[in-house]
């Protein structure tokens, strides 16, 4: 179905392309790669007026499955190649997609400084709770004692405190959503796009993998996860309480806007030199006439 906003808006088909889904049936990325074009469609942007920033994985492979402006790079690495396409051009939204193993293992260095340096991009985490494109190892996100392929016994460490760790990075944005909720996941998706102007936003996006994850399944993530937002909690809260809420899911999983603040100038923001600048970088790089240089080389 094509969701038509107005006669010269974009819409669905606008980001539609020829490849074919690899994804297994039931992947939780089907969910994740709707509510996304959903929110781009909804906000009004066309593919062109966008940079998709790819980590890679099984989600990673989304980079193909649309149309627009998509870069796909190396293992754990997404955030910084998609925070430099911010800084060199701030006025273009950029969504830079990673999955756990990407984030919280090979690159978590990255993602540590992405949220504490503020950088204004939106990264969206595909937590299938596993490496999914090689076959089902464990990552730090993985149960322990959970028995997944090259660690059969499960593994030894204790399985890593995600939200925590977010949340003691002084994060701007928080939110969390799952793959089977699509209408929320789009409206998640639209602010955490929109909050890029104040700085990092992250969404934890909590998802199926039918194949390698049989711990956190689609039925086990439907039982738990509910709207917190609808039972009347307010993201513009002090962070401890935002953090509590996330950190609790012992019976229950909340998900939608955790936590959000604006008063936080982002990376962008705090560079002296681009202080009052009209210009993108992009822009500016363009006009240097570096002729003068060269003839000093011949
Ligand atoms: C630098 C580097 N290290 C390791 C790999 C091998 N590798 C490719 S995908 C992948 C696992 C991806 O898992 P995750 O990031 O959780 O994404 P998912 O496939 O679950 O979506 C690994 C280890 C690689 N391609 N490059």
């Amino acid at each position: 179905m094509s969701i038509k906003l107005e006669s010269n808006g974009p819409s669905m088909n606008d980001y539609s392309c020829a490849t074919q889904c690899t994804w297994c049936d039931g992947c939780g990325d089907y969910g994740i790669w709707t509510a996304m074009k959903r929110a781009l469609v909804e906000l009004g942007l066309a593919p062109h007026q966008v940079c998709l920033c790819f980590d890679v994985g099984c989600h990673g492979n989304g980079s193909d499955k649309l149309a627009g402006y998509r870069f796909h790079g190396l293992h754990g690495r997404v955030i910084p190649f998609a925070s430099a396409a911010k800084l060199a051009n701030h006025k273009l939204p950029v969504i830079a997609f990673g999955g756990d193993g990407a984030s919280f293992s090979e690159g978590i260095g990255h993602f540590v400084h992405g949220i504490r340096s503020n950088y204004p991009i939106t990264f969206i985490l595909h937590n299938n709770a596993n490496y999914g494109l090689t076959l089902g190892q464990a990552s730090s996100l993985t149960w322990q004692d959970q028995p997944m392929n090259s660690s059969p016994n499960g593994i030894p460490e204790h399985t890593l405190n995600s939200m925590d760790l977010v949340f003691a990075l002084e994060p701007t944005f928080v939110a969390r959503g799952f793959s089977g909720n699509i209408p929320q996941l789009t409206q998640i998706f639209k602010t955490a796009i929109q909050h890029q102007k104040h700085g990092f936003a992250f969404v934890d996006v909590l998802q199926a993998c039918p194949t390698y994850n049989h711990f956190a399944t689609h039925q086990y993530l439907l039982d738990r996860c509910y709207d917190a937002n609808a039972e009347g909690h307010d993201a513009h809260c002090e962070p401890s309480k935002a953090r509590a809420l996330a950190l609790d899911t012992s019976k229950r999983i909340a998900t939608g806007i955790l936590f959000q603040r604006e008063d936080v100038p982002s990376f962008y923001d705090r560079l002296a030199p681009r202080k009052d600048k009209k210009t993108a970088l992009v822009e500016e790089v363009g006009k240097v006439d570096v002729g003068e240089f060269m003839r000093e080389l011949i």
